[in-house]
């Protein structure tokens, strides 16, 4: 900013030379006529020379710096001839600060600024040439402190001319940087000095840190620091705040520019800050105002429950519309009801939901703790953020399921018994509500404070002995109790301590006079009891009701019903844990009972000895290998009485077969679980032998499918295997292989729960009449075995998993004979040229896959037992899966179109073949439709049936099944894989 420019004065300058002979003013003019006002002075040749010019003076205009540009000419000494002695190439230039222009300054009030030197003089010959060369030169002065100043030029003898004097100071100019407005600012008086500055928002915009720049002696602005924004409503637009258009809104300063408004909503205004939900949308409060407008969610879809005793687990799929939201969870109103009257209740607080019943986010809930057949109704409603803002109705599906049997209820009542220094007797009570019969008691204890390291014990009775343990420490017991239904909830905890060494050792020592008198009476008492015994007196537990059917040879000589205890109480099973992880005595695995040098010692490890007189045998209900099979009733004392089935040993048996007799028992025994046929105990110490399982009303799965043919949904058969599978699985993880799983091995009870059965060593084969010799003199069921197994005898659980695949096939073709009539050469032959069963009429392509997948000629390819457990269980959870079935006219893909055709079979004609098959009835039928040859009726399919008028699904069967079976007969082999 200029102060003074001498060359844009137009009039006199009011400059003044002192003395008067010193600086002159050159009057020239400009092209434009505008006076240039030059100064100059050239006293060379005299000696002593002092000439000054003084400016007029010069306001400041508040600079406390100010900078001065002289633009001059300067004559160079040495051309100048003669005045060398004197000639001087420098000048002087001074100032002086006033407040008021008034003259009087003396030259030595004058303050020097600087001497002032040509950076180029001129000669003689640059006159000539009329090269003028000018100099310029800046100084600065500062810090001013008055008004104005002076400034003054003084010369000593040069030959100077002042072309033009500038004084000016520097200043920041006023600017819009970030909204923010920063005024004109002087520059500061020293050269390395900073002025903060603040500037101030413009219209329409606000800051939350006031913004600030510095401006520099340069005149810069440097160093911003804050900045305005735009309020809500307004955006920025070439430093300045626009208003946001009607359809736009801005929510905040701190957004950059106006948005549209977001789905489903609106504005009609003006600078909005927001927009307005459309009608039935809604915004939570913690909706940012970006987010579209959302609205509660569609009903859940495709509910399905799946009931377990009283348990039921809902799953669904999440709602077609979720209502542009993502935090959709559920909720299960649990509602139960009264079929009769209809009418339904809240169910109250009992029920447990897992993992919760409100907020769920997973589309699966269980729940737990219902009513045991009980009718309820459940309803999962989808539920968002804006549902609670909705007066919209409800939007959920409801599942009804009825429950059913229910695991017993906890056992409350415990009492200690006998306490020791190393063991601890405890007694308690069934629980109240045992919704089953008992099968036994889980009894689990710790060291208190010592919870991740405890014991296990399974007992029959209602009492225990948990021995081996610290003197004088507390242990921590619980009890629950399994029925058919599965465990219980474990008891809450009962607390007792042992007692100390010291105390235990006089407590010793004080019970010998009680052993003492005790065994005396021990004795008096056997006296007694033989006497009775001899006289012939009948026991007096009630027992002793055998049918002479089975012929049991009644051993009425026993004075005391129940077990004989073995070598260890093997009504208790004990396990040891530590962290989860069984401990003692080791993994759980099977145990061959050949490896025990005494088979009597085997079965007495692992299954109890029963009094026979506690068995009351009702009736033959088949014939074993080994002797008759009957149901009767066991009544153990302190048990309710259970039904069972009694397996006996004929008389006059040699010992290997009683050995192999009661090696299934000791097989049988080691295992415990729903799925594999439970065995109570064994009777060896009277006559007849006999093993006692528990009863399984309908027999034997192949024969109740043969008599319930078509009778069962697709579920219902699907739950069958799943048992099935889940027994091997269990059976598999033992280390158990069975050799002959088939359906005929499997029984089944009246609540359709299958168990495996039929237990062996060599002997399992020997006792299947299905088992054939093989070339290598093995006996084999040639129809359920792997290819591996008959080859080289490599059972292993793979070639179970094979054998389960004919289960399979078995069980969803209602009990039908693995590759009917074939002979088992023909079978052998068609298995390994890699033909495989054809798909049961009307079977799930997920089950016959499975078979398929487990009749994979290599094991390893085969799945394992517990993938066939899964996947049977997600089959079951989604029903829906199993509606696609195995595509009717594909069943038997090929078969005529590569291997000829039916017309060379058994049968001349068609009524032959009809009457074969007991379906004369429909030869006519046939005839009349043109199924007249065997060629024809190949042809056949179940739609073709069904149209020719054979409704009977009975009929459909035996004729698509013959059909079938002769197409197999005659490729002498089956679907190629
Ligand atoms: O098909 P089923 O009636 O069922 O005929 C056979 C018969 O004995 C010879 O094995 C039946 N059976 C075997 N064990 C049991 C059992 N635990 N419960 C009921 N029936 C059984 C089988």
């Amino acid at each position: 900013m200029n102060l003074l420019d001498s060359r844009t004065v137009m009039g006199d300058l009011g400059w003044i030379a002192f003395p008067k002979n010193g600086w002159e003013e050159i009057g020239e003019v400009d092209e434009n006529y505008a006076p240039i006002h030059t100064y100059q002075v050239c006293k060379v040749m005299e000696q002593n020379q002092n000439n000054w010019l003084l400016t007029s003076w010069i306001s400041n205009e508040g600079a406390s710096r100010i900078f001065i540009e002289l633009k001059f000419t300067l004559r160079d000494c040495n051309s100048l001839p003669g005045g060398l002695g004197t000639c001087k190439e420098t000048f002087n230039m001074y100032y002086f600060e006033s407040d008021e222009n008034g003259r009087n300054i003396k030259e030595n009030q004058y303050i020097k600024i600087d001497t002032i030197a040509a950076d180029e003089s001129f000669t003689e010959l640059d006159l000539g040439d009329r090269v003028m060369k000018l100099n310029t030169e800046v100084r600065d002065v500062g810090p001013l402190s008055k008004k104005g100043f002076y400034l003054a030029f003084q010369d000593v003898g040069a030959c100077i001319a002042l072309v033009s004097v500038r004084v000016y100071y520097k200043k920041c100019p006023s600017v819009v940087r970030h909204l923010a407005v920063f005024p004109d600012t002087i520059t500061g008086a020293d050269s390395s000095q900073l002025l903060e500055v603040s500037g101030s928002c413009v219209n329409h915009s606000v800051t939350d840190e006031p913004p600030k720049m510095h401006c520099s002696a340069e005149g810069e602005w440097l160093v911003p620091i804050g900045k305005c924004m735009c309020k809500a409503g307004y955006e920025e637009e070439n430093g300045t705040c626009q208003v946001c258009r009607p359809g736009f809104f801005k929510a905040s300063p701190h957004s950059q520019s106006c948005s549209k408004c977001p789905p489903h909503s609106y504005t009609h205004e003006e600078a909005s800050t927001s927009c307005v939900c459309e009608k039935d949308y809604f915004r939570r409060e913690s909706d940012p105002p970006t987010m579209a407008c959302t609205r509660p969610p569609s009903a859940p879809r495709n509910a399905i429950s799946n009931v377990n005793e009283t348990s039921v687990f809902l799953e669904w799929i999440p709602p077609a519309d979720t209502g542009g939201r993502k935090d959709v969870s559920y909720y299960i109103a649990c509602k139960k009801c009264n079929s009769h009257a209809g009418v339904c209740d809240e169910c109250g607080g009992h029920v447990r939901y897992l993992p919760q019943q409100i907020g769920l986010k997973n589309t699966s809930v269980m729940m737990v703790d219902l009513l045991a057949h009980t009718n309820y109704t459940f309803e999962i409603e989808a539920v968002n953020g804006v549902s609670d803002l909705s007066p919209g109705a409800r939007q959920y599906v409801s599942v009804n399921v009825t429950t059913n049997q229910a695991a017993p209820s906890p056992v409350t009542n415990v009492k200690k018994g006998k306490i020791a220094k190393n063991s601890i007797s405890l007694s308690w009570q069934e629980p109240d509500r045992p919704n089953g019969i008992i099968l036994e008691y889980e009894i689990k204890y710790f060291e208190k404070d010592q919870e991740t390291s405890y014991t296990i014990i399974k007992s029959k009775e209602t009492t225990i002995t948990a021995e081996g343990l610290k003197p004088a420490s507390v242990y921590v017991f619980q009890i629950r109790a399994r029925t058919a239904a599965g465990y219980g909830v474990f008891s809450r905890r009962f607390e007792f301590e042992t007692i100390p060494v010291s105390v235990a050792a006089s407590s010793d020592q004080s019970q010998i006079p009680i052993i003492a008198v005790s065994v005396t009476v021990g004795v008096i008492l056997l006296a007694v009891v033989i006497g009775f015994l001899l006289s012939g007196s009948c026991c007096d537990c009630g027992c002793g009701r055998a049918s002479s059917l089975c012929a049991v040879a009644h051993p009425s000589l026993i004075w005391r019903c129940g077990y004989s205890k073995a070598k260890q109480d093997p009504e208790e099973e004990k396990m040891h844990f530590h962290n989860g992880h069984i401990k003692l005595p080791g993994v759980r695995t099977y145990i061959d009972p050949h490896t025990y040098e005494d088979p009597n010692q085997a079965v007495h490890e692992f299954a109890k000895e029963i009094e026979a007189s506690c068995i009351t045998i009702e009736r033959v209900i088949g014939a074993g290998e080994f002797g008759e099979v009957c149901s009767g009733r066991l009544k153990l004392p302190g048990k309710r009485e259970l039904p069972v089935a009694i397996k006996t040993l004929k008389v006059g048996y040699t010992e290997k077969q009683r050995r192999d007799f009661l090696g299934e028992a000791s097989i049988m025994g080691q295992f415990d679980h729903p799925n594999i046929i439970h065995l109570e105990g064994v009777v060896t110490k009277s006559k007849p032998v006999m093993i006692v399982t528990e009863y399984m009303e309908n027999g034997s799965l192949d024969t109740f499918l043969k008599k319930n043919d078509g009778q069962f949904t697709v579920i219902q058969l699907v739950g069958m295997l799943r048992g099935i599978a889940a027994g091997m699985k269990y059976l598999s993880d033992m280390g158990y292989v069975h050799r002959d799983l088939a359906a005929r091995n499997i029984l089944i009870n009246s609540n359709l729960v299958c168990k495996v059965s039929d237990f062996g060593l060599s002997r399992v084969l020997e006792d299947d009449p299905e088992a054939a010799y093989t070339t290598r003199g093995g006996k084999i069921p040639i129809r359920w075995t792997a290819p591996e197994a008959i080859a080289f005898r490599k059972f292993t659980s793979a070639s179970d998993v094979w054998s389960y695949g004919i289960v399979m096939w078995e069980v969803v073709s209602y009990g039908e004979r693995p590759y009917w009539e074939m002979t088992n050469q023909d079978v052998i032959k068609a298995v390994e040229e890699g033909y495989r069963l054809p798909s049961p009429m009307d079977c799930p392509a997920a089950l016959y896959q499975l078979m398929l997948d487990c009749w994979q000629k290599d094991r390893n390819s085969r799945p394992k037992f517990d993938e066939i457990v899964n996947m049977l269980d997600k089959l079951i959870r989604n029903p829906s899966s199993l509606k696609t079935l195995v595509n009717a006219s594909s069943r038997v893909p090929n078969l005529l179109a590569e291997h000829g055709s039916l017309g060379s079979g058994a049968y001349r004609s068609v009524g032959e073949w009809l009457e074969a098959i007991k379906m004369g009835r429909y030869t006519e039928i046939f005839m009349e439709n043109g199924y007249s040859s065997m060629d024809a009726v190949a042809q056949v399919t179940l739609e073709d049936l069904r149209r020719l008028g054979v409704t009977l699904v009975g009929h459909q069967k035996k004729i698509m099944n013959s059909l079938q079976e002769m197409k197999v007969q005659l490729v002498n082999g089956m679907v190629p894989l």
